[in-house]
């Protein structure tokens, strides 16, 4: 027996880029004991419920083992050598048929820095095209425009002490209370320890981050610019600018300033009409912002999501830049990451606009050096496409061989059924996945087994640029096989052998690490790794956190904001402001589509759930996919509290459950992102969401679409709860409402109908195993009808269908599922059950 301290393993969470380190430890039951690592700087030892119940979802449900071959026919197992061969020999010969624009990768940031690193370098590298992007693309494209305008470079200059050292924290289109909730923790922590901090939330909603806020600005959707553009007049206008900074270190202040000038010109009453916000408000927070001089600005999807996305970015930086609130301690914007690696992804480079290592395709330089350093002649030249155009072009034929790793875009793009549309016709999709049934692996020719977290080995960077491994703590199921590994199997199929001949993820590591000194000897780039350069395996192996730039490997951690010297990565070092002017977002709603629809995260999910959606625990606060109405509209759309109600528009339609709440106002509504057609039957809000994006960051707009809503009308409902995951078709038509939620030893699905009772038992009794089970039925209720399906002595199936459920009842089943018979035979959980023991008969 291990002791207290013995067989931890130092590694990093899987989920957010708040990027908390983690101590994991096997049990002989194959799950992992978890802990927070109290040495890591990110969390000190804190994490949240999605980190704690990591552990459970290390299960082998639903995992992909073997590459395989997707055919009319059915699914073919293949070999490693035979599914490589096959995804090399397709791209080849798709790039010598029809050229390097025909081929395209769409990866995600949640591959690890080594395997970004690899793809990136085979496409752009080799294969001669620079079509690949990242689904931070969704996520973080906004703020990359808006650093590189402002900064010259994508620099995040802050770091999360600089939170605890802030005297206010202004929180715009970021829920961090359940989103990056560490961080959230720390600030609340701050608070307790200093009450005079002032906190202000930006968002449209009422959320949990304003528990801790002392005030909740609910402006209107995609308002931001015009706010801030009045906090930048209304710093000019009160004496409130540093202006030996703007003097010193920037450019470009008279022309934003008169564009901000011009929106309060029109005057104070239009950022008002615009904002919806009081004028006692708006003066309340540009004098306290003014006034105080330790400032950080958190931002995230509120802010990025949106047609004007980097103008609301850049908004916000200019206010920084004008009152020299920042590189600073307590001072600065803070974009605040997503994905556990969407900085790692930026860093190396795997956006189709990006070069590779903060190097740009607009640089003669920087495609000289890194041809040189990848000794290739075939380094693309050129940007590539962004995700939608991507995906657009795919869709026109253009794109013919598609390689998806780490994401799921049939969920997580916008319009979903052009998604399919285009995965459909396209004639070679292969993906990567570790879970073998989501929606994108449905479409795909050949997928390919990868190693999921706990399995695979590498780095990761957080949000404050702080670079940590992950490490491998257990045995990786059936053959999956590190993205890195897949990656380089292909590039040496389809010739290349000598680049990307890596035995180990180490090697990668440490190529990258140079890469990100060519041609920076004076520091001419923020990011610069050369004190990781002489890493050998061991010390890899070893490595402990380190925030970029690195000039010297540091024994324990340290911390570093940029731009304290007044210098930034434009050609004059000044950084610069951008005049930038309201525009509203595109969606217009009208009397066909009266609300606003936005969308965003619950607490205790993960994107497309195929992680999360593991862990019962988990489950339980959120267990159905949702929408917030506010009770007025609710009122007028003839919409009760906890009916299913149907959200619309000409793109699509949806049915999830009512949350009546005053949390958002009455135009607007609220989905969850999370669940999907392999959770639930019909609830993704991306097939109502319009793929327009921002013209500049290609960044789609995922808060602000145009939807009705209208009542179901339920006559039947069933609940099920079975060992097994069922595939209740999108097709049934009877059942309109299907969710399937995760509880200990099964999966419990909800199940709703416009049909009566008789016929939803019709619909559902031939989902009940028949073969070496028993069952025990109770068909002769007046409200319905009762089956319990045992497998020798334990219930494995238990499906109860009548005209609704209480939450009371469905606790009840759970509790009954899995027990021996002899237990409910004892009668307790029959009687809880309500249903009298003597009508059980035995089939
Ligand atoms: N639990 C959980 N945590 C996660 C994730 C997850 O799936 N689950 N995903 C991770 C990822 S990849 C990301 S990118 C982050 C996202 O983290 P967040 O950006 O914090 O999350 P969201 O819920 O997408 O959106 C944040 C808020 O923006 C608000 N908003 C909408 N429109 C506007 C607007 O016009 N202006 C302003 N100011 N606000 C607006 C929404 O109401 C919402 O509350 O979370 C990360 N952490
Ligand atoms: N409506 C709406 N849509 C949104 C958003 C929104 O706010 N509203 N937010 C957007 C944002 S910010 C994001 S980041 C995206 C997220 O959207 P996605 O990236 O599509 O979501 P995930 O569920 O995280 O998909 C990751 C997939 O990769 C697999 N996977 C996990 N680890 C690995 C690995 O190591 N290797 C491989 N090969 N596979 C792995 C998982 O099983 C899963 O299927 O959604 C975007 N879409
Ligand atoms: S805050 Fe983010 S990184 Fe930290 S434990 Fe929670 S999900 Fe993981
Ligand atoms: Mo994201």
């Amino acid at each position: 027996m291990a002791s207290q301290d013995e067989g931890w393993i130092k590694t990093t969470c899987a989920y957010c880029g708040v990027g908390c380190g983690i101590e994991a430890r096997p049990k002989l039951s194959g799950e992992l004991e978890i802990r927070g690592d109290k040495a890591h700087p990110s969390n000190y030892g804190k994490l949240c419920t999605k980190g704690i119940a990591l552990g459970e979802t290390v299960i082998h449900d639903g995992r992909m083992l073997s590459p395989t071959l997707k055919t009319e026919q059915g699914d073919v197992t293949i070999s490693w050598d035979e599914a490589t061969a096959k995804v090399a020999e397709g791209f080849t010969r798709t790039l010598r048929e029809h050229g390097p624009e025909s081929v395209a990768f769409y990866v995600s940031g949640q591959l690890l820095t080594e395997d970004y690193y690899v793809a990136n370098k085979l496409i752009k590298g080799f294969m001669g095209s620079a079509n690949i992007d990242s689904n931070s693309r969704l996520c973080m494209a906004s703020s990359v425009v808006g650093h590189k305008r402002a900064f010259g470079s994508d620099t995040v200059p802050i770091c999360y002490e600089d939170l605890e050292q802030a005297e206010m924290v202004v929180i715009v289109g970021s829920n961090l209370a359940w989103c990056h909730p560490v961080l959230f923790q720390r600030l609340r922590t701050a608070k307790q320890s200093n009450p005079a901090l002032n906190i202000v939330v930006i968002d449209p909603r009422r959320t949990d981050t304003c528990d801790i806020a002392n005030t909740h600005l609910a402006l209107a959707s995609g308002s931001d610019v015009a706010l801030f553009n009045g906090l930048l007049a209304h710093l000019a206008e009160h004496n409130a600018l540093d202006n030996d900074f703007i003097a010193s270190h920037t450019t470009g202040f008279d022309d934003a300033l008169s564009k901000a000038q011009d929106q309060a010109a029109q005057s104070q009453t239009d950022i008002e009409h615009i904002t919806q916000l009081s004028t006692a408000q708006l003066n309340d927070f540009y004098h306290a912002f003014a006034n105080t001089e330790r400032v950080v600005t958190v931002y995230s999807q509120g802010v990025n999501q949106s047609s004007s996305g980097s103008d609301k970015v850049n908004a916000i930086l200019n206010c920084h830049l004008a009152s020299g609130k920042i590189g600073k301690p307590g001072s600065g914007p803070f974009s605040v990451t997503g994905q556990p690696n969407a900085m790692g992804g930026r860093e190396v480079g795997a956006l189709a606009n990006t070069l590779t290592a903060h190097m740009e395709f607009d640089e003669p330089e920087h495609l000289r050096l890194v041809s040189e350093f990848w000794d290739t002649d075939n380094l693309a030249q050129k940007p590539g496409l962004k995700a939608i155009e991507m995906f657009d072009a795919i869709d026109s034929g253009k794109i013919k061989a598609v390689w998806i790793m780490a994401t799921n875009p049939m969920v997580s793009l916008p319009n979903s059924e052009k998604i399919k549309s285009a995965l459909t016709k396209c004639p070679l999709v292969v993906v990567s996945d570790c879970i073998a049934e989501t929606e994108t692996t449905r479409l795909a020719d050949i997928v390919l087994p990868a190693q999921g977290w706990s399995e695979k080995s590498g780095t990761v960077t957080n949000s404050e640029r702080r670079i940590s491994r992950q490490r491998r703590i257990l045995p990786s199921p059936g053959q999956a096989k590190p993205d890195w590994w897949i990656v380089s199997q292909v590039a040496k199929k389809m010739g290349y052998a000598n680049a990307f001949d890596y035995q180990h993820e180490g090697e990668i590591f440490r190529e990258y690490t140079h890469l990100t000194c060519v041609g920076n000897e004076q520091g001419q780039r923020d990011l610069n790794l050369i004190g990781l350069t002489h890493l050998n395996d061991q010390g890899y192996s070893r490595l402990t956190p380190q925030q970029w730039p690195v000039s010297q490997l540091q024994a324990q951690p340290v911390t570093q904001r940029l731009f304290g010297d007044g210098r930034f990565y434009t050609p004059d070092e000044r950084a610069r402001f951008i005049g930038v002017s309201f525009t509203a977002p595109i969606a217009k709603t009208d009397i066909q589509t009266p609300l606003i629809l936005n969308s965003g995260r619950s607490r205790d999910h993960w994107h497309t759930m195929s992680r999360t959606g593991l862990s019962a625990k988990l489950a339980e606060h959120a267990s159905e996919p949702y929408v917030q109405i506010h009770p007025k509209t609710a009122a007028q759309f003839s919409i009760k509290d906890n009916q299913l109600a149907w959200v619309t528009n000409p793109q699509g339609c949806t049915l999830v459950r009512a949350n009546v709440t005053t949390d958002v106002s009455p135009q607007q509504l609220f989905m969850p992102i999370h669940w999907n057609e392999t959770t639930a039957k019909n609830s993704k809000p991306c097939t109502l969401i319009a793929n327009t994006t921002d013209a500049i960051s290609g960044q789609p707009e995922f808060k602000h679409s145009s939807v009705s809503i209208s009542p179901f009308i339920s006559k039947s409902c069933a609940i099920f709860i079975s060992n097994k995951t069922m595939s209740l078709s999108k097709t049934d038509s009877n059942i309109d409402y299907w969710v399937r939620q995760k509880v200990p030893q099964g999966y419990l699905y909800r199940i709703e109908s416009s049909v009566s009772v008789s016929q939803l038992i019709s619909e559902l009794t031939p989902y009940l195993e028949t073969q070496n089970h028993r069952q025990l039925s109770n068909e002769s209720r007046k409200d319905g009808a009762r089956w319990i399906t045992l497998d020798k002595e334990h219930v494995t199936q238990l499906l109860f269908i009548q005209d609704r459920f209480k939450n009371s009842e469905i606790a009840t089943m759970i509790e009954a599922f899995n027990q021996p018979l002899t237990l409910l035979e004892a009668n307790e959980i029959v009687h809880d059950l309500s249903v009298d023991n003597d009508l059980f008969v035995s089939v």
